[in-house]
């Protein structure tokens, strides 16, 4: 204890001795005048960098993050340190050179994001054919004068310099240089400051550094520079993936197809075709909300009402990797499985795919996707042209305001409003179409719970007292919850699907038309609230004990499985028909393609999922951690134990053969979106192969 009070006081002394030091010998007078170079394009450096995030993201948390700056001020600290390596008058064409290369990344991005809302990446480069065609749009409403501040960096560097050449500034730093103690000495403070900015992020800005789609995000916390680092390495890294192992994951690929079942025609199919298709991505809509009140009142009263009248897959299981939204997507689309690294969406949005806008889009349909968030976001701006879209209407498209906003965007109400609007004129030009609306409000936190409307997830009770008069007791039950609060964002997104369907009863687009809707993956929620959903006690306004007999457990199995999300396909002529009930066997997000295709006469002869309606053997669902699910069995992968979910003994040889079944799956999924193995001369090429094995 005496030892380290000891050291504490001579570190103070110490430290007060050297700022006496510094305050009697001018040092940082000193040190300014024999580094302004360096200090001019540091700070202009970082005064550009901070000034694009200011012009950009207009958000209180953004103009007060200290982070970025100290990302920024770390990087170029370092870079400008590294200069001290030569010789004082070769220094002002190297701070020059990096001056103009920071700038251009600022001004390129400054103008990027006028046009795009969102932050520039390399991977684009490959896009700009697609520039000729807005050119003169990008010249006259694009570029602003704002654009061209982050000239002036360059621009007060060379006038310091000129100054500093005709009062002989570089020859009398000359004689005092130590190019190598002033370089160690800088870029030690520039890796200090690097520390202290990395102390500041949260496994979340991580892995969203490491996912690269959140763009905004990723500026916002690390500053441009780093953005752009890293954006160089994410477009990359799939091209490096795709260099090794080819041959074998062809020979994969062509085995695998070789093996596989042919589909058989079944009643299903055909069945729809020539018929137009809404499909209704449903941001975070899971299962287990349809068959929730709260006093009386469902959760989601229209998706009810629709499966009701529908075809209902309550066993329906989506299984996302890091892409979520986007996962789900790819697997609606192509019959594919997210990706083992990165995301098909981000990464390898130039692959070749089998998409359903695609082959219909062949069958005469005109194919479009909308959304009222940002064009980049999940890099939906290529991956939609990917999937064959002819149209991809995004956040440009839509009028957003201040008043129609919840969450990430345009509210749900707002969106498919404007939606039918343009689905009106394109349904007067085109016979057929096929369009994907993406839904935005439901999505986590949940926060914004005073733009949902009033729908209290409280229990509401009314009373007699011994008097005989009667009142209202409130329990708050979900209340206050994440869960609760997504219930009430729930609600309010059912809504609006609600209101889309009459809408578009009304202007007459229902009539020849069959609605897809699908929840895109589970909510991501606590399991703790979910204790609280089933193990209620509302005397104690808590949790039921463990011990209690009215306790319902709810295990990790149990939430694994409450994932599911709904699946329906409705129409308006269906209820009451042959097609209209619950279908209840197990079933992916990959499926689907095979089995929409088969009612709307396409099909992707590459499909990795099943057709529901040929399924002779059980289905089988595989997530991307290796977890499998039939009807029977859940297996866990990590932990290599599984649930049984019927009476049916689980036997070892099953286990074995499924988990091949799933490894195999991921594997090919992988090989096919990583190798580019459905590009057309490859396919054409497994073909004459595939024949020549077949007539050996
Ligand atoms: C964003 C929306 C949400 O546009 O699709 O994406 P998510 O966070 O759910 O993947
Ligand atoms: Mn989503």
């Amino acid at each position: 204890m005496k030892n380290l009070k000891n050291s504490w006081n001579r570190l103070i002394k110490s430290l007060q001795k050297n700022l006496k030091r510094v305050k009697e010998e001018h040092l940082i007078r000193e040190y300014i005048k024999n580094n302004i170079l360096f200090l001019t394009f540091v700070i202009t450096c970082v005064i550009n960098s901070t000034m694009l995030r200011f012009f950009c993201i207009n958000s209180t948390e953004n103009y007060l993050a200290i982070a970025p700056i100290l990302a920024d001020l770390s990087i170029v600290t370092i870079v400008g340190g590294l200069g001290y390596l030569l010789k004082p008058k070769n220094r002002f064409g190297y701070y020059l050179g990096f001056s103009i290369f920071f700038s251009a990344i600022c001004l390129i991005n400054s103008i990027y994001y006028t046009y795009y809302t969102s932050f520039a990446s390399v991977s684009m480069l490959s896009l700009t054919q697609y520039v000729g065609d807005v050119g003169d749009a990008v010249v006259e409403q694009v570029i602003n004068f704002k654009d061209f501040l982050y000239i002036l960096g360059p621009v007060i560097l060379v006038l310091v310099n000129t100054r500093l050449k005709k009062k002989n500034y570089y020859k009398k730093v000359e004689i005092k240089s130590d190019r190598k103690k002033r370089t160690i000495k800088t870029v030690a403070v520039g890796a200090v400051i690097a520390i202290i900015f990395i102390l500041t992020l949260t496994p979340t800005d991580m892995s969203r550094l490491v996912k690269q789609w959140n763009r905004e995000y990723i500026v916002m916390k690390y500053g441009i520079y780093i953005y752009q680092a890293n954006d160089v390495v994410a477009s990359i890294q799939p091209k490096i993936n795709s260099l090794f192992g080819y041959d074998q994951a062809k020979k994969l690929f062509k085995d695998y197809f070789k093996d596989k079942e042919e589909h058989q025609d079944n009643k299903y199919t055909n069945i729809f075709e020539g018929k137009n298709v809404i499909v209704i991505h449903g941001e975070s809509l899971q299962t287990n909300l349809m068959s929730l009140s709260f006093n009386g009142e469902e959760v989601t009263p229209n998706l009810n009402k629709l499966a009701e009248e529908g075809m209902f897959f309550s066993n329906f299981y989506s299984p996302v990797s890091v892409g979520t939204s986007s996962d789900a997507e790819l697997m609606f689309n192509t019959s594919l499985l997210p990706t083992k690294s990165g995301t098909a969406f981000v990464s390898y949005s130039d692959r070749t795919y089998n998409a359903t806008p695609k082959l219909l889009g062949e069958k005469g349909y005109y194919t479009f996707s909308m959304h009222g968030n940002n064009a980049d976001f999940w890099n939906r701006r290529n991956m939609h042209k990917s999937l064959g879209y002819d149209r991809f209407y995004s956040k440009t498209d839509y009028n957003v305001t201040e008043e129609n906003t919840v969450g990430l965007g345009i509210n749900d109400y707002a969106f498919f409003d404007q939606s039918v609007d343009k689905l009106k004129k394109i349904a007067k030009k085109h016979d057929k179409w096929y369009g994907m609306m993406m839904m935005l409000s439901n999505h986590t936190p949940f926060s914004e719970v005073d733009k949902y409307g009033d729908f209290p997830v409280d229990i509401k009770e009314t009373v007699t007292n011994e008097d005989g008069t009667t009142e209202e007791v409130t329990y708050p039950y979900m209340e206050g919850t994440k869960l609760g609060n997504y219930f009430k964002s729930a609600h309010y997104a059912d809504g609006a699907i609600g209101e889309l369907i009459e809408r578009l009863d009304e202007e007459g687009l229902l009539e020849n038309t069959i609605v897809v809707i699908y929840g895109d993956h589970d909510a991501r929620l606590p399991r703790a609230d979910y204790n609280r959903l089933y193990n209620y006690d509302k005397e104690t306004d808590s949790i039921l004990d463990k011990d209690d007999p009215n306790y319902k457990e709810y295990d990790s199995y149990q939430y694994e499985l409450g994932r599911k999300v709904p699946l329906i396909i409705w129409s308006k002529d269906m209820k009451g028909t042959d097609l209209n009930k619950e279908y209840t066997n197990v079933m992916s997000m990959y499926d689907v393609e095979p089995t929409l295709g088969n009612m709307l006469g396409y099909s992707n002869e590459y499909a990795l999922g099943h057709d529901i309606f040929d399924i002779k053997d059980q289905n089988i669902v595989v997530f991307p951690n290796g977890n499998w699910l039939t009807n029977d069995v859940y297996y866990n992968s990590q932990k290599e134990e599984y649930l049984s979910l019927t009476d049916k003994p689980v036997t070892e040889e099953e286990i074995k053969k499924n988990n091949e079944y799933a490894s195999s799956l991921l594997d090919v999924s992988n090989d096919i979106i990583i190798f580019d193995l459905l590009k057309k001369d490859q396919t054409d090429e497994n073909k004459v192969i595939e024949a020549q094995e077949k007539g050996a």
